[in-house]
């Protein structure tokens, strides 16, 4: 056999522009396609033999609206230019090499060798490669769920979704393929995102010191250039371009408590009255693969739960939800009625011979449903009719979906098995790495129509994913471990998620392998408070992962700290608010608010949660404080209310009731009263924390019922509200869109850090009795004031 060599396109005959597309014909027979789809975004699509596929992608969201703007393009002594009204676009005509400038002239992106490709005989297809110029001091984030240092340079990394039990720091693959990263360097930041599933490879300035570049194993080179400069902006164009999803339920942003597994049904009621007693705010429980009937999927054990429906309503009425979990593998079990539907309509996926695809899994043989097929997820989607409108569910849970397998060695389907990939059929080589995406939708699409049936909104989490596959699902990290090392790993990955566009992730509080000490667990619970997604998991093997089986201190600290989350269940909201309609990342690590702060760019441990909470976790045993750095501005300490100048590394105290967690000052905090459970409670008065400060600062606060669909036809708020200092006068202003009745009439305003004895405060230019002014121990002021007031006035005296 012929070794492959590597290919260059040569000289630029040709460009013809098509509206926003400019065709790029190359020597001997290469086409680049230039397309924009917005000043800030373009796309770079290469045909080796001038043939151009079918244009097919499962990653961006068919509601994306492109818009060029004004285009222009111009011939050079040595390069062709495309102006777009934010970029200058050069393709060398020696070589068809592209520079990408921003109009100050900076040059953000530079092929070092540009597109090249090897002609892959075996499999069919090329090897499609780029390599870019890693500038000097440029970093790299991005790229899902790997474990390892936020900037990612120096390091080669793939994408090949894996089961990973117990993966370990640095480890890679893991489950999630998401081929999009972002560079930064002399304060600019730009995105690149690479929409090909066959496995994909990248190397950050690791074989080569000055060279960034990226391949994949089949498929086209055709990847999106995104510029910020601001690299939120760039998660923001990435996520919009991939798909935002839709609002969670709120109850989805409560706690969740899981177990490998709760069973029989005395169990799950013990458990969840327990939290109940204990009085520790809990909405979701979880069903592991033991409630099913020989772990066949939409089946139930009928010994262990001989009614679920009823204990599914039993729960719901005391505010529990249940979430139960759905797997790919369908047993082979001719008595099996999923089974026999599958195989009757040809649902399971086949081996290039024609054999149906089997392999064994929880169940034993299974066959698996091709979940690329536009049928096959149609059907699958109907199979939850039962689950949701019949038992009573909320949500599901989809694993193994790599999708996994036992007993042989590559842990997943063998590369010849056959996908129809939405009507262009290929092999697994190319729909392995969306897979678990197409299941995660088909199952999402199930799920919300019954769910919409009640005016409820759907709930699913998924263990793979592929770009884009958030607009249909949550995420967790998978099978991480009880140690401190994977507290540091689960804060990283959770930053890492949303700066990929997958806001709505979290990982197995405590450790799902191995038993975690009650300091660990503790801190943890601290961290997991401030996450997207908030759910304890264990594999069950290694004893009870209750708040309450740590022992009464840990407790009344996981209690003080659910508390907390449902109280800022109004500002969370928000930042989601700002996720699924922006596609703002709700985390966001220092560097992603702080760029032009070298400091800031090999940071880890503390991110921002929203925009005006700092948040950074203690991931050691035994300490009483913590180094950390405040970025540019001026936070508040949470636990004292004492002001910090940011821009410096400090040292701050803290003991085993306290996350170091500070307020950007000028900040508005808006928080609901305790409640066990979402709705628990009507709100009556929300509370308006003010964090009094030097700076100007707007806050927003959003505003809907919590569930159903009202808000999708403009039943909402975006409420703004300005901070504003002038000497020793602080001015707030209340700006209210929407026309949606929230059920608090009130706001409590509370006010922190304002160090004076004395305050005179006006309502809507109206002074206040100072008798319904109250200041407690720590300084803080407290008054109420009608929800829709329109200024405050706050003269210290
Ligand atoms: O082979 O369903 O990551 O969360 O509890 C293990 C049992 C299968 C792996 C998941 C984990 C889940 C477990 N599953």
């Amino acid at each position: 056999m012929q070794t492959a060599q590597e290919v260059y396109p040569g000289r630029v005959t040709q460009v013809v522009q098509k509206d926003d597309c400019f065709y790029i014909s190359c020597e001997p027979q290469m086409t680049l396609a230039v397309m924009v789809y917005q000043p800030t975004v373009v796309r770079f699509r290469y045909a080796t033999d001038s043939i151009f596929e079918e244009d097919f992608s499962y990653a961006i969201d068919k509601k994306y609206k492109a818009n060029a703007g004004a285009l222009s393009y111009t011939e050079e002594e040595t390069v062709h230019v495309i102006n777009t009204e934010a970029l200058r676009i050069t393709i060398h005509k020696a070589d068809s090499r592209v520079n990408i400038y921003n109009h100050d002239g900076v040059l953000v992106c530079e092929d070092e060798k540009g597109f090249h490709w090897e002609d892959n005989y075996k499999a069919g297809g090329n090897i499609v490669q780029m390599s870019k110029v890693a500038q000097s001091g440029e970093c790299f984030y991005g790229l899902g769920d790997k474990p390892t240092h936020l900037n990612l340079r120096g390091k080669r990394l793939v994408n090949w979704g894996s089961d990973v039990y117990g993966f370990n720091k640095d480890q890679d693959p893991l489950y999630k393929n998401i081929p999009f990263y972002m560079g930064l360097h002399h304060g600019e930041g730009y995105g690149i995102f690479f929409d090909n599933t066959f496995k994909a490879h990248f190397d950050f300035a690791s074989e080569r010191k000055s060279v960034a570049s990226f391949w994949a194993d089949g498929g086209e080179m055709n990847y999106y250039f995104i510029y910020g400069p601001d690299l939120v902006d760039v998660t923001r164009q990435y996520t919009v371009l991939t798909g935002t999803p839709e609002l969670p339920p709120l109850w989805a942003l409560g706690f969740h408590q899981c177990k490998w597994s709760y069973y029989p049904e005395s169990e799950v009621r013990e458990i969840t009255s327990k939290f109940r007693e204990l009085r520790l705010p809990i909405d979701a429980i979880y069903l592991d693969i033991d409630y099913m009937d020989g772990f066949r999927c939409f089946t139930w054990d009928k010994e262990k739960f001989p009614a679920p429906k009823q204990m599914v309503a039993d729960l719901r009425d005391q505010g529990f939800k249940t979430i139960v979990i759905i797997d790919p593998g369908i047993k082979v079990d001719p008595e099996y009625w999923v089974f026999k539907e599958g195989l009757e309509k040809n649902m399971f996926c086949r081996r290039a011979d024609g054999p149906h695809m089997k392999g064994k899994v929880w169940p034993g043989d299974c066959y698996f449903p091709d979940f690329t097929n536009p049928k096959v997820r149609r059907w699958w989607a109907d199979l939850f009719e039962e689950l949701i409108s019949d038992t009573g569910v909320s949500g599901v849970w989809n694993d193994m979906n790599e999708p996994a397998l036992f007993e042989v060695e590559n842990k997943s389907f063998p590369d010849d098995v056959r996908h129809d990939y939405d009507g262009h059929p290929c092999s697994h080589r190319k729909a392995h790495n969306i897979y678990g995406m197409q299941m995660a939708r088909a199952t999402y699409k199930g799920v919300k129509r019954y769910m919409k049936q009640d005016n409820k909104r759907p709930f699913v989490i998924t263990r793979s994913a592929y770009a884009g596959t958030q607009k249909y699902s949550s995420a967790w990290t998978g099978d991480n471990i009880a140690s401190w090392e994977h507290l540091w790993i689960a804060n990283l990955q959770v930053q890492r998620m949303n700066v990929s566009g997958f806001g709505f992730c979290g990982s197995d509080v405590g450790g799902f392998i191995e038993h975690p000490t009650p300091e660990l667990f503790i801190r943890w619970m601290q961290l997991a408070t401030f996450h997207p997604f908030f759910r304890v998991h264990s594999s069950g093997d290694h004893g009870v992962q209750e708040p309450w089986s740590f022992g009464e201190q840990a407790t009344d600290i996981s209690r003080q700290y659910l508390e907390l989350r449902y109280q800022l269940l109004p500002y969370l909201y928000t930042a989601f608010y700002e996720y699924t309609t922006y596609g703002t990342p709700i985390i966001k690590p220092l560097a992603y608010v702080a760029q032009t702060d070298v400091e800031t760019h090999n940071r880890v441990d503390e991110f921002i949660v929203g925009n005006d909470l700092l948040v950074c976790p203690i991931l050691e045993s035994n300490t009483k404080g913590r180094y950390l750095y405040l970025p540019e501005g001026e936070w508040m300490y949470w636990w004292t209310d004492q002001l910090y100048a940011g821009q410096k590394e400090m040292w701050i105290d803290c003991n085993l009731e306290q996350i170091p967690l500070f307020v950007r000052s000028g900040a508005v905090v808006p928080m609901f009263p305790v409640q066990q459970y979402v709705g628990e409670k009507t709100i009556e008065s929300c509370a308006l924390h003010v964090f009094a400060g030097e700076a100007t600062h707007t806050s927003n606060h959003y505003q809907d019922s919590g569930d159903g669909y009202e808000h999708e036809t403009g039943t909402y708020n975006v409420v703004d509200f300005h901070y504003h200092k002038e000497g020793n006068q602080i001015k707030l202003t209340q700006d209210i869109k929407g026309h949606y009745t929230p059920s608090f009439t009130t706001y409590g305003l509370i006010l922190h850090g304002i160090n004076s004895d004395d305050v005179e405060v006006y309502v809507n230019d109206v002074q206040l009795d100072k008798e319904l002014i109250v200041k407690d121990d720590l300084g803080r002021y407290a008054f109420e004031v009608d929800r829709k007031w329109l200024n405050i006035t706050i003269h210290h005296v």
